[in-house]
């Protein structure tokens, strides 16, 4: 996961700490449940591997690990939430386009902050796919 990308504009690749919970499956609410997730941003895909950050981290994309679970960002939507939607700062609902939606969070400004960037770049990107 390269820390400095050729092309800043076009994030391809992102990774790193963030706390997500679903909140909608489906189409279907679903009872919070947020975890520290390594995240990973792929192409049009965002991929979660559950567990902290540190040692384990480096096996995740190698047969050890697999991801928890993926999220197609072809077509989705990414706000910041409302209030109503967490009492956490800095939330992020991520909206996909086959009914399931996330909250994803970071205590910290700067690292929401590019993740909120790489997240509506990325969506753009693929929009019409
Ligand atoms: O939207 P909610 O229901 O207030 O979300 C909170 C709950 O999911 C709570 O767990 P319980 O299912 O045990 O009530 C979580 O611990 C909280 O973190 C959730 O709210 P925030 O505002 O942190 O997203």
């Amino acid at each position: 996961c390269p820390s400095s990308p050729k092309h800043p504009s076009t994030p391809s690749e992102k990774c790193g700490v963030l706390n997500v919970t679903k909140i909608t499956e489906n189409g279907k609410k679903v009872r919070k449940n947020w975890t520290s997730s390594w995240t990973v941003l792929q192409g049009s895909s965002l991929l979660f591997a559950k567990g902290q950050s540190g040692s384990t981290s480096w096996k995740f994309g190698s047969n050890q690990s697999k991801p928890e679970f993926t999220v197609d960002l072809r077509g989705a939507s990414a706000d910041w939430a409302s209030k109503d939607k967490s009492s956490k700062k800095h939330v992020i609902e991520l909206k996909t386009r086959q009914g399931t939606e996330l909250l994803i969070q970071s205590e910290i400004d700067s690292v929401i902050s590019d993740w909120y960037r790489a997240l509506t770049e990325t969506i753009n990107v693929h929009a019409w796919e």
